[in-house]
């Protein structure tokens, strides 16, 4: 996979945009509330994935309702490989990576299967330090 390849498209449905072809060097944040019962925990739950959809880094279902919530304040901060990822103010995931690169890609993905549902990502704010 070429990481400057911004033309990228995983499958569709519980691939959730981020199924395979990554090398090491790949990583998502999940925001998850279909459950697929081969690789989720839950029907609602948040994630660390490493290049694959099945590959959670990290996982946590004790996560505010995200399925039909409204507005969900998502924050996730990244320093020197620690990650932390917040769901309206509630730390979900806390993991640390070994190594990662020093530039990188940071891109949004949504999916839905057999179901419908919206994905709406507003007032989007990146900062570095
Ligand atoms: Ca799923
Ligand atoms: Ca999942």
């Amino acid at each position: 996979m070429d990481h400057d390849d911004t033309s990228y498209l995983g499958n569709d449905g519980g691939y959730l945009g981020f199924s395979g072809g990554f090398d090491g060097t790949s990583w998502a944040v999940e925001l998850d509330t279909y459950e697929n019962a081969a690789w989720d925990e839950s029907e609602n739950h948040v994630a660390l994935l490493q290049d694959d959809y099945a590959n959670a880094l990290a996982s946590s279902s004790t996560v505010p309702e995200m399925e039909d919530a409204g507005e969900l304040l998502v924050e996730v901060w990244f320093d020197a490989g620690a990650i932390e990822v917040y769901v309206d103010g509630t730390l979900t995931i806390e993991y640390a990576l070994e190594s990662y690169p020093e530039s990188f890609l940071l891109g949004f993905t949504g999916a839905t299967g057999g179901s419908t549902n919206a994905h709406d990502v507003d007032d989007l704010y990146v900062s570095c330090f």
